[in-house]
C-alpha cells in the first residue's frame, strides 16, 4: 500500500476536480484510470467475491431501491439467521470454486446483541480459518462489537454512503447519512478495513455521483474497497420503475473512482446482469478489478459463473489466486 504523502493518494479532491475527471473525453478518462490501476494493482487480475444473505429480509430500514426492507411487498424468501456450520459450508463452496472474499450480508437496521451476534462472530472466524477474506455487512454497530468483529479476524465491513448527502433522504429516511458516517468512524477505529461505495441509477443527477465520489475519496485513510452497484430494479420498490442508466455513467463512475483512490479495490458489484460482456469489459478497463461471484448477490439474480470464467479466458484475465490459510489469517 502506498504512503498517504504519495501526490496520487490525495484526500482534498474537489468537487470541481471530479466534475473535471469525470467528463474527460472516454479516451483519456481510461488511459488516466488504466495508468493508476497498472501502477498499483495487476492489470489481468480480478478478485472474485461471493455473497452470502445470513439473514433476510424484515428490514426496518426503508432503503427505497432495497427488495429486503420491510416497507416494501417484494417476492423475497425471507429467513432468519443462517446456522454457523450452513455458512462456513456456503464459504467453503465459493472458495472450491476461485473467490477470495467471502461477504455476509444481514438486513438488519443494526447489530443485535447476545447469541446472534456470537453466532455472527463464529462465523467469521470459520471463514478466516478456510483462508478467506470475510466481509460483514450487518448495519450499525457499537464500538464494542466492532472491537469483537475484529478480534474475530473480520477483513473488512460494508456500510455504503449509497449517493450524496443531498439525494440520500429521498431514498432513506429512516437513519441519517451522519449515522453512516459515524459508523464508517467506529470500524476504522476498531482496525477493520472499510468497504464502502454507493449506487448509480436511483434518479440521482450526475452532481449526485460527484458528490459520492467527493466524500469517499476525502475520507482518510479511502475505503479499502469501494464497491459500484448499478441499481437492480425489484418489483415491489419505489425504484422499481427507475429507467435503464446508461452504461457509460457506470464506466465514468468507476474509471473517476480508480483516479480519486486508486490503491482501492473498486468493486464492479450490483447490476452486472444487465450489462453486456463488452460493457462489463469496459469497467474492468476503467479499473474496476473485482466482481461478485455465483448466481446470487443477496436475493437477486447474477451472471452465471461459468459465463464469466469464459469471460475472463476471453480477455486473457484471470481471478485473483487463492492465498495459502496461513497467509491469508496473518495478513
Ligand atoms: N443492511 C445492511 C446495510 O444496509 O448496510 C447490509 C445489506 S445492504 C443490502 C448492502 C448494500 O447493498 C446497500 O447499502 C446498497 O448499496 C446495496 N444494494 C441493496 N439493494 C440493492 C439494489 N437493488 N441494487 C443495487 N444495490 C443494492
Ligand atoms: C454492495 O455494495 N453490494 C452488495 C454488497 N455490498 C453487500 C449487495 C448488492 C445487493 C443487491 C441486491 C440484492 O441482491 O438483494
Ligand atoms: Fe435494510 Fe440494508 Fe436493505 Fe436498507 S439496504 S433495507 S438497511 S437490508
Amino acid at each position: 500500500m502506498a504512503a498517504t504523502s504519495n501526490k496520487e493518494i490525495r484526500h482534498d479532491w474537489t468537487l470541481a476536480e471530479i466534475d473535471g475527471i469525470f467528463n474527460l473525453p472516454l479516451p483519456e478518462l481510461i488511459y488516466q484510470a488504466q495508468t493508476l490501476h497498472r501502477k498499483y494493482h495487476k492489470p489481468d487480475e480480478v478478485q472474485g467475491c461471493v455473497l452470502l444473505s445470513i439473514k433476510t429480509g424484515h428490514c426496518p430500514e426503508d432503503c427505497a431501491y432495497c427488495p429486503q426492507s420491510a416497507h416494501y411487498k417484494t417476492e423475497i424468501e425471507t429467513y432468519k439467521l443462517l446456522d454457523v456450520e450452513a455458512t462456513i459450508a456456503s464459504a467453503r463452496k465459493a472458495k472450491d470454486g476461485g473467490a477470495t472474499r467471502f461477504c455476509m450480508g444481514a438486513a438488519w437496521r443494526s447489530v443485535p446483541k447476545g447469541a446472534e451476534f456470537d453466532k455472527v462472530l463464529q462465523m467469521v472466524k470459520g471463514v478466516r480459518e478456510l483462508g478467506l477474506e470475510a466481509c460483514c455487512t450487518l448495519g450499525m454497530l457499537t464500538e464494542d462489537q466492532a472491537q469483537a468483529l475484529a478480534d474475530a479476524g473480520l477483513t473488512a465491513y460494508n456500510h455504503n454512503l449509497d449517493t450524496s448527502p443531498e439525494f440520500y433522504g429521498d431514498i432513506i429516511t429512516t437513519r441519517t447519512y451522519q449515522e453512516r458516517l459515524d459508523t464508517l468512524q467506529k470500524v476504522r477505529s476498531a482496525g477493520i478495513s472499510v468497504c464502502c461505495g454507493g449506487i448509480i441509477g436511483m434518479g440521482e443527477e450526475r452532481k449526485d455521483r460527484y458528490r459520492l465520489l467527493e466524500q469517499l475519496s476525502t475520507q482518510q485513510p479511502h475505503p479499502e474497497s469501494v464497491p459500484i452497484n448499478l441499481l437492480v430494479r425489484v418489483e415491489g420498490t419505489p425504484l422499481s420503475k427507475q429507467q435503464e442508466t446508461d452504461t457509460f455513467e457506470l464506466v465514468r463512475m468507476i474509471a473517476t473512482a480508480r483516479i480519486l483512490m486508486p490503491a482501492s479495490m473498486v468493486r464492479l458489484s450490483a447490476g452486472r446482469l444487465s450489462l453486456s460482456d463488452e460493457a462489463q469489459t469496459l469497467c474492468l478497463l476503467a479499473g474496476a478489478n473485482s466482481i461478485f461471484m455465483g448466481e446470487k448477490l443477496l436475493t437477486t439474480p447474477n451472471p452465471d459463473v461459468n459465463h464469466d470464467q469464459q469471460l475472463l479466458d476471453k480477455l486473457g484475465m484471470k481471478l485473483k489466486p487463492q492465498e495459502t490459510a496461513v497467509e491469508a489469517v496473518l495478513s
